[in-house]
């Protein structure tokens, strides 16, 4: 008999070791309580916009404020770069990995790898395309409602007739994808013209005024901007500058950005841009609270869209600006 209970002792020994050593992917929750959680934050690009220069200082604050160490590494606009470096972090065995994907698609081998060990994985900013057994919890933005806000007002302003410039993100993210979708499909629907439609790699301002400035020289006719953010926005708005074309609440052409970044704003209350969408970058407190509750066993909410709203250059106010946070 004794020999019995110290067989089942040594069993139950054995695997309370083994079992300390690996987390549960779904739950977190640090084997030693004392040690500093390590979160690997794989971003997009370091100076891709404002919006995504005040993303990544949310989560240095956020992360610093919560004593979480964090091992932040950027992209720089390739896809594969991302996988490798989320690779990288999962062997280094970090206890959280957040992911903002610059490609929706191709994320499942590094989800897969994370689940395996036992690291919770976590999307930001953008929703990456992953069933949700292999993902954690999702913090994004619901970017094709944000577009769908943009065709709701430009509907509403019944112009004699729509002929749209499209300035779309980086080809692939959801951002992107979501954004110039609600403008497709919107156009479809009430008979709009697009008549330029590309995607500008990185976001990148200088490419979206070049790129305006080369339809004007060519005679091409328009009277929306639909810039899918501030910055190409803003390109869109020196070329037409450049060109003598006159935009903005009491100009030809009606300019719509995304972001919402607080100097835009200035923008949409100086009548320059007649719309900015919300796209709100603060993620990391959002993301500190999903893992202060992963780490003391609460409930998580699978996916969770961040509130967002939009901006008129009708209706905004300096106290509206003034009191934005970003
Ligand atoms: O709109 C853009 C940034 O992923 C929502 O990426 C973000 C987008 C944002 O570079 O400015």
């Amino acid at each position: 008999m004794k020999k019995l209970v110290s067989l089942v002792l040594v069993f139950a020994l054995a695997f309370s070791l083994a079992a300390c050593g690996k987390k549960d992917s779904a739950t977190g929750g640090k084997s030693d309580k004392d040690a500093k959680i390590v979160v690997g934050v794989v971003q997009t690009n370091a100076n891709e916009s404002d919006w995504r220069t005040a993303n990544t200082n949310s989560f240095n604050e956020a992360f610093k404020e919560a004593g979480f160490e964090m091992k932040m590494v950027f992209g720089e606009g390739d896809h594969a770069k991302q996988i490798s470096q989320a690779q990288q972090l999962i062997q280094e065995e970090v206890d959280y990995l957040v992911v903002l994907g610059l490609q929706s698609a191709g994320w499942e081998d590094v989800a897969k790898a994370a689940k395996e060990a036992g690291i919770p994985f976590i999307m930001a900013d953008r929703k990456l395309d992953l069933p949700e057994d292999l993902y954690t919890a999702m913090v994004c933005s619901d970017f094709e409602a944000e577009g769908r806000k943009a065709v709701d007002w430009l509907k509403k302003q019944n112009l004699d007739e729509y002929k749209i410039v499209v300035l779309g993100g980086d080809t692939g993210s959801s951002a992107q994808l979501g954004r110039s979708k609600a403008i497709e499909d919107g156009a479809k629907e009430n008979g709009w013209e697009i008549v330029f439609n590309q995607n500008m790699k990185g976001w990148d301002e200088t490419l979206a005024k070049q790129a305006v400035a080369d339809l004007i020289a060519s005679g091409t006719d328009f009277n929306v901007i639909y810039a899918e953010n501030d910055n190409m926005a803003r390109g869109a708005c020196d070329a037409m500058s450049a060109a003598g074309i006159t935009y903005g609440k009491n100009g030809k052409v009606k300019v719509i950005a995304f972001d919402a970044n607080k100097w835009a704003l200035e923008k949409v209350l100086a009548g320059e841009f007649n719309l900015d969408v919300e796209c709100n970058p603060l993620h990391g407190p959002r993301i500190v609270d999903v893992i202060k509750k992963l780490e003391a066993g609460e409930h998580v909410e699978k996916n969770v869209y961040v509130d967002e709203e939009v901006f008129d250059c009708d209706t905004i106010t300096r106290e509206i600006v003034d009191a934005r946070p970003y």
